[in-house]
């Protein structure tokens, strides 16, 4: 243990490229397939975690008020996980401040539970390295491993016959990414969604016919999407990544009862990306579980293409970079 009893930690969201849908373990959160992302620079989450010596239960705040029995619930049994591993049966007080709305498909709960592991292990004094604290995260919400780094990640599927699967499954870093790519996320609906994505993966891998094939292409995605990154092939990144992204849709869309995340506004989205393509601007769409369109671009092009999509659609678009790996804040003073 070490004598901080509290910790701040920062992390964003993360938005796949080859996406997340489908678990082998929900208790252990294991995914079926690899996925890779772009952590961004907008939309920060803070959480500050303070042990408190003698309390009877711990406290869930998010941006200044006690959270929904439901996050509290989840944020609890996450401190269960880090009190199991460390010394420190302490209950502690939770305060988490968000800049992304919640639960609208914009990866709130990425950003936020990497920066929840990040402040609960230095507070409980846990010394883990990046691959534990993505391991960490992951049990808080899956696309959260990904979050624990900055620029482009890999989560790693465990393999089928895995000795351990816990340890086998986080993400790592990708440090031979030779693209500049920028994401405008276009903002049309920002109020939470209908069907959570936890219920939503759950539904589609039990009665979606088309999850076979989901999974057998987004494998073949994530190979194809590596080596695109890597040799610098931005055309090929966007082509990749829309194309993944509807066909989880697609298969999501085919579950029984079907889950529908896409609207009509979306799909005006997606006609302009079409548009601006066959006038030669260099940009692709992806969409999570909500109806927001996030926009792949070059750096450069991310200004008129978030002008061009706002004037276009009369939606704000934000436009999102690569962002930085979840971290401690300089003022607590503990951890790596
Ligand atoms: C992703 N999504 O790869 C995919 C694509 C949404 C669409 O990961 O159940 O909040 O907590 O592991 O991570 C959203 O699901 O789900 C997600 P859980 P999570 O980003």
């Amino acid at each position: 243990m070490t004598d901080a009893s509290a910790a701040v930690a920062t992390a964003h969201p993360n938005i796949a490229l080859v996406k997340y849908w489908g678990k082998r373990d929900e208790e252990l959160v294991l995914p079926l397939a690899d996925s890779l992302s772009m952590t961004l620079d907008v939309f920060p989450t803070t959480t500050c975690v303070t042990r408190c010596p003698g309390a009877p239960a711990d406290a869930v705040t998010m941006d200044g008020r006690p959270a929904a029995e439901e996050v509290s619930q989840r944020v609890v049994r996450f401190l269960d996980l880090v009190r199991q591993r460390s010394a420190c049966g302490d209950r502690a007080v939770v305060d988490t401040r968000n800049t992304v709305p919640v639960g609208a498909g914009l990866a709130s709960s990425a950003g936020g539970f990497a920066a929840l592991a990040v402040a609960a292990a230095a507070a409980y004094g846990l010394d883990l390295d990046r691959s534990d604290l993505s391991r960490l995260a992951r049990r808080g919400s899956g696309s959260a491993a990904r979050s624990v780094f900055g620029g482009f990640a890999l989560w790693h599927a465990p393999g089928p016959h895995a000795p351990d699967p816990d340890a086998a499954s986080f993400a790592e870093p990708l440090s031979r990414v030779r693209i500049d790519a920028a994401l405008v996320v276009v903002l049309l609906d920002t109020g939470p969604k209908s069907v959570s994505s936890r219920e939503a993966m759950r539904r589609t891998v039990a009665t979606s016919p088309l999850f076979p094939a989901w999974l057998a292409s987004t494998r073949l995605d994530l190979r194809r999407m590596r080596a695109a990154l890597e040799a610098g092939d931005l055309a090929a990144v966007g082509e990749i990544a829309e194309r993944n992204a509807l066909g989880m849709h697609s298969t999501l869309e085919s579950a029984d009862p079907p889950i529908r995340y896409r609207t009509g506004q979306s799909d005006q989205v997606l006609e302009q990306v079409r548009a601006l393509r066959s006038a030669g601007v260099g940009c692709w769409a992806t969409m999570d579980a909500g109806p927001n369109v996030k926009v792949l671009c070059a750096g450069g092009q991310a200004v008129p293409v978030a002008e061009r999509l706002a004037g276009a659609t009369g939606f704000p678009a934000v436009i999102a970079r690569p962002g930085p790996a979840a971290a401690l804040c300089p003022r607590t003073g503990a951890g790596r």
